[in-house]
């Protein structure tokens, strides 16, 4: 790999994440080491915000949003963060960027200019402020669009057809859906809206200091990208809001470059003028870049605020019932597929402050001491709306081993229960949509509990992998750069695998039991019926 312009020293490559609760930068070199981390906790470091989780949450219990001035004034303080501590900006060939996924960002009108005229004697919060139409960007945690899905797959032929066409049936915190109720809700704001990015392309658009495409495999998150061209699903987009496609901008492939990083970083942090933006994308994408899912079976559960499991793909079956299928966003030909569940770690940490005096040493001594199986009790936790399966309402549901409600389960078995559940329905709905796993690898916040660990273990009967580094999106990004750079200097596509040497980093963190497999192959029928029958009741 080359040197970079500004220094004799070997280049970096920059790679950020803009998740729900925080902005994170991994600095990588060309062996892939990493170099450099930080992190801004929204909540915690940007408290005039006044978010909880960074998040603001509606009256209704199904409005979310986050205010998307509070994300640029997080890239301040990063950056001056970075700046304090002395980090080489010189150095960076080339940075990405990963961001929550789904969440829509309203330019207002002449917001490009603002973006292209960035004065470095201002933040950019002040160079940015009254640049949005919108100024609360619905999330990825929103599930007030239910209205706006069923409009789009009446107009669309179905829930299958609109999975056919965008990879997932029309799903409330699909940006496609969120956009067409702000046009509906709030037609002043939509009609000032000069473009509409996701989190990922407004991240890139304050480093190129211009409007930012949509990346391939975070635009297949929005009901409205036709999986296979990858570009816009023209029906859909007609039925999501007047004038919609004016507002979207173009759509490239992930490990495009998108342009240079603007003046205004070069002069006030000390970046090469050449230092390369590579199109940001998607937080899921980014985790399926970091963890390097290269061959079949190789699977990944992240365990954060949402929980995730995904994997690479070569066949897309989009399915109406459950799932969605990606763009990859490290080959141009390639898919992944994706389940998503809004109760992940919030949902845990409710039931260790009930159950375990909010300690997870209680927890997991639970789960040690819990029967394998927890006697045939299960139990359907949501705090938050669920996504997968689709349940709006919220609270738990609980069966006791002859499939009988019961309204409370004692505290440990209530902790067996809700880990038991969580990963009894991730075999259960990944395996529908072609998820089978013959190796885990685990990421997230939670993957640091060997105790959970155990538990996916014996479930899905594999081992299951940890990867040195936890933060698997801004590590992701930080090899997009990598990719994504090494393909512009050679002017052609370069398989990922081949740009990136040298093995990841991993180590086995847990081996699966057979008499627990067994335990659990005979449950997952009983899960399967019992959530079926959630279904109808709900
Ligand atoms: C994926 O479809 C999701 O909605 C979540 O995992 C978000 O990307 C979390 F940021």
């Amino acid at each position: 790999m080359s040197e970079s312009n500004e220094t004799t020293k070997p280049s970096l490559y920059l790679g950020f994440d803009s998740s729900t609760q925080s902005l994170k930068a991994t600095a990588i070199d060309a062996e892939l080491a990493i170099v450099y981390e930080t992190m801004i906790n929204f909540e915690a470091d940007l408290p005039e915000f006044a978010t909880e989780a960074g998040v603001h949450r509606g009256e209704d219990g199904l409005t979310v949003t986050s205010p998307p001035i509070m994300w640029v004034a997080a890239f301040d303080l990063l950056l001056d963060r970075m700046k304090a501590e002395g980090f080489e900006f010189g150095r960076v060939a080339a940075l990405s960027g990963s961001g929550q996924q789904h969440g829509s960002v309203y330019w207002a009108f002449d917001a490009a200019i603002s973006l292209r005229q960035l004065k470095p004697e201002k933040s950019l919060r002040q160079n940015l402020e009254g640049c949005f139409a919108i100024g609360d960007s619905p999330i990825w945690m929103d599930s007030s669009t239910t209205y706006q899905c069923r409009a789009l797959e009446a107009a669309l032929g179905g829930p299958q057809a609109v999975a056919d066409l965008t990879g997932s049936r029309a799903y409330e915190r699909f940006t496609g859906n969120q956009i067409a109720k702000i046009s509906q809700v709030k037609p002043e704001g939509y009609n000032q809206t000069e473009r509409i990015g996701l989190v990922s392309s407004f991240a890139a658009s304050l480093f190129l200091g211009d409007h930012a495409p949509i990346d391939a495999s975070d635009g297949s998150g929005m009901n409205l990208m036709d999986i296979r061209s990858r570009g816009w699903a023209d029906a859909a987009v007609a039925e999501c809001g007047d004038g919609l496609s004016e507002k979207l901008g173009d759509i490239v492939l992930s490990h495009a470059c998108v342009g240079t990083i603007h003046s205004y970083f070069v002069e006030k942090y000390g970046f090469g003028a050449n230092c390369r933006v590579i199109a940001f994308s998607g937080d899921n994408p980014c985790s399926l870049a970091g963890l390097r899912l290269e061959q079949p079976g190789e699977i990944a559960i992240s365990l954060g605020t949402s929980d995730t499991v995904f994997a690479a793909l070569s066949e897309p079956k989009p399915s109406a019932s459950e799932g969605h299928i990606f763009a990859s966003p490290v080959d141009p030909e390639g898919y992944m597929a994706l389940v998503c569940y809004k109760n992940g770690s919030m949902t845990r940490e409710d039931i260790r402050n009930r159950c375990a005096n909010g300690s997870w040493d209680e927890f997991n001594r639970a789960l040690a001491e819990t029967p394998v199986g927890n006697g045939g009790q299960i139990g359907f936790y949501r705090k938050e709306p669920e996504i997968t399966p689709p349940i709006l309402s919220t609270g738990a549901n609980r069966f006791d081993a002859n499939n009988q409600a019961v309204d409370a389960f004692p505290e440990d078995a209530e902790i067996r229960a809700v880990v038991e559940g969580q990963f009894l329905s991730m075999r259960l709905h990944g395996a529908n949509i072609g998820i089978e796993a013959s190796k885990i690898l685990a990421t997230g916040g939670a993957s640091a509990n060997s105790a959970i660990l155990q538990v996916i273990a014996d479930v899905f009967g594999v081992e299951v992998y940890t990867a040195d580094q936890p933060n698997s999106a801004s590590l992701g990004a930080a090899y997009r750069a990598l990719h994504g750079a090494a393909c512009a200097e050679a002017g052609s596509f370069i398989p990922f695998a081949e740009a990136l040497t040298g093995e990841p980093a991993m180590s086995v963190a847990a081996r699966p039991d057979a008499a627990a497999h067994e335990t659990y192959n005979a449950m997952l029928p009983r899960y399967a019926e019992l959530e079926v029958g959630l279904l109808q009741s709900t």
